[in-house]
């Protein structure tokens, strides 16, 4: 048994990353959908159908716990699958849930009523999907956690991360900074709400400026799910190496794949 990870394609490298650093002894088992991705244009019905094909494929290794590490299908998908789908015996958790808590301070699974909020004004920057989806104003509402959001769609920056082309994903990444500000002109933190872009933290933190606190996905998941097993520590899983599969072409796949996690590592065929 070991924990998965799913994502539509590499972007997900980025959690997994944080996620083995943080919990050395946990195997996972990693699923890219890189046959079907891009999800951030694609219609909610497509991402749930897709996302459940993968959650599938994951739990056939074995992994009664699955995260979806993938925003898009997060917002997506997530709540319906939980409320309608996912088994008794199986746990599937995303990555909004982790981020309200890291911004409300409180963890995974905490039913206590909600604290003071210390920050009122959030910007929020997602794929296009994500944020047509309005899934992290939702499960705001869903805790009574009353902070505005302001929501940038960031078109073309997944692209240019996966082209290798980091100067326009910059450019990009300025332009809908600037964007956010004239909506918003003074958030006190900034959501990065897709797997590609703690990749461009450096850009967004710099087009920001220094009193915006800029929440980044893949440590805050780390630690989320740290807590989470330690107190289900039967979804831990043991003895076995994490492994790392792909709709797509693995040869292809597994070449891309070192951009995203500084090392060489072999994706096999799922
Ligand atoms: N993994 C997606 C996300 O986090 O939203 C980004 C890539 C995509 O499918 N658009």
């Amino acid at each position: 048994m070991a924990v998965g990870i799913f994502d539509s394609g590499l972007g997900g490298l980025t959690v997994l990353d944080a996620v083995t650093r943080r919990l050395p002894d946990v195997p996972f088992v990693y699923l890219g959908d890189n046959r079907n991705a891009p999800y951030g244009v694609r219609s909610a019905d497509d991402v749930t159908e897709l996302t459940k094909g993968g959650v599938t494929r994951l739990w056939d290794e074995g992994c009664d716990l699955v995260i979806l590490a993938c925003n898009t299908a997060s917002a997506a998908a997530l709540r319906r699958l939980q409320e309608t789908w996912v088994p008794p015996d199986k746990r599937v958790l995303g990555v909004f849930v982790p981020l309200i808590e890291a911004l409300t301070e409180r963890q995974w699974g905490d039913n206590s009523p909600p604290r003071e909020v210390s920050v009122k004004n959030v910007a929020l920057f997602a794929t296009p999907a994500t944020v047509a989806s309005r899934a992290f104003q939702r499960e705001l509402a869903f805790r009574a956690i009353g902070v505005d959001v302001e929501a940038q769609a960031c078109g073309g920056v997944v692209d240019a991360i996966e082209e290798g082309d980091l100067i326009l994903a910059e450019a990009l990444v300025r332009s809908h900074v600037e964007a956010l500000l004239r909506k918003m002109p003074q958030p006190e933190a900034a959501v990065l709400g897709c797997t590609h872009y703690p990749l461009m933290e450096q850009a967004f933190r710099d087009a920001l400026g220094p009193d915006v606190a800029v929440y980044s996905q893949p440590q805050i998941v780390a630690e989320s799910l740290a807590d989470y097993l330690a107190r289900r520590p039967e979804m831990r899983g043991a003895g076995e190496r994490p492994g790392f599969l792909t709709t797509g072409d693995a040869r292809r796949v597994s070449d891309r794949a070192i951009q995203f996690l500084k090392r060489e590592i072999a994706f096999l065929p799922a």
